[in-house]
């Protein structure tokens, strides 16, 4: 009796264990699943972040990439920058020296207009300074005398009394005297050039420098006849200037 008794609180006993124990395998083996399921769960999350990983990656790649060409770029452009400033620098230092050397050339303008007032009211001067002076009769026959253009030949055309008297002129003139350019006019409408001098003790006279003769000049006068000259034509006088 003891025994069964014993039997049966041992089949008890091994009964509630093993009750204890399916319960206790049941519950881990659901931790187990819950468990299992959470890793897969796990492991999809960082399959997923691995990808945004990668991603972000090669966004990050390009965009190191972008980045250098903007710096090339940039690079570039502060070459170019710098050029230009340079550029600047020697414009700028030509302008300077191009706008001395304008002022140095306008400095140099005004110093030859001032010399060449200068010299201009020089030559006005010396115009002013040259005085003739009228000769005594006997003045005025020395220097005809020594004076040959009356030996130069009479040369139609080229060589006439316009250059005659020219001449006189000029050599008077050379030496101081007063002489004039004499122009006549003939009735005919031909004219003639002779010189004069004012003389200081016999008055005006009239010279032919073809031939150093003392000549008579009025208004109405035949030229030619009353100076005893052969002249072809009508050579009254009909106006006459004397031109100092
Ligand atoms: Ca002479």
């Amino acid at each position: 009796m003891k025994i069964t008794r014993l039997l049966i609180l041992l089949i008890a006993i091994l009964g509630l264990t093993l009750g204890f124990s399916f319960y206790a395998y049941g519950e881990v083996k659901g931790e187990l699943k819950t468990t299992q399921a959470q890793l897969a769960e796990t492991a999809s999350q960082l399959k997923q972040t691995q990808s945004i990983l990668e991603d972000t990656q090669t966004k990050l790649k390009e965009t190191e990439a972008q980045l250098k060409q903007t710096e090339i770029a940039l690079e570039n452009t502060r070459n170019e920058l710098g050029k230009a400033e340079s550029e600047i620098l020697s414009l700028r230092a030509t302008n300077i020296s191009l706008t001395q050397k304008l002022a140095e050339l306008n400095q140099a303008k005004i110093e030859i207009e001032r010399i060449n007032q200068e010299l201009l009211a020089e030559i006005s001067r010396l115009r002013k300074a040259k005085t003739y002076i009228n000769p005594t009769y006997a003045e005025m026959w020395r220097f005809l005398l020594e004076d040959k253009t009356d030996k130069n030949p009479y040369i139609p055309g080229a060589y006439t009394c316009l250059e005659f008297s020219r001449d006189v002129n000029n050599n008077a003139e050379e030496q101081g005297i007063r002489c004039a350019l004499v122009l006549i006019f003939f009735r005919d409408g031909k004219g003639h050039a002779i010189v004069a001098f004012e003389t200081t003790d016999k008055g005006l006279i009239f010279i032919e420098p073809q031939r150093d003769q003392e000549v008579k000049v009025a208004i109405g006068i035949d030229y030619a006849k009353v100076n005893d000259f052969f002249i072809v034509g009508d050579t009254v006088i009909t106006k006459y200037s004397i031109i100092w």
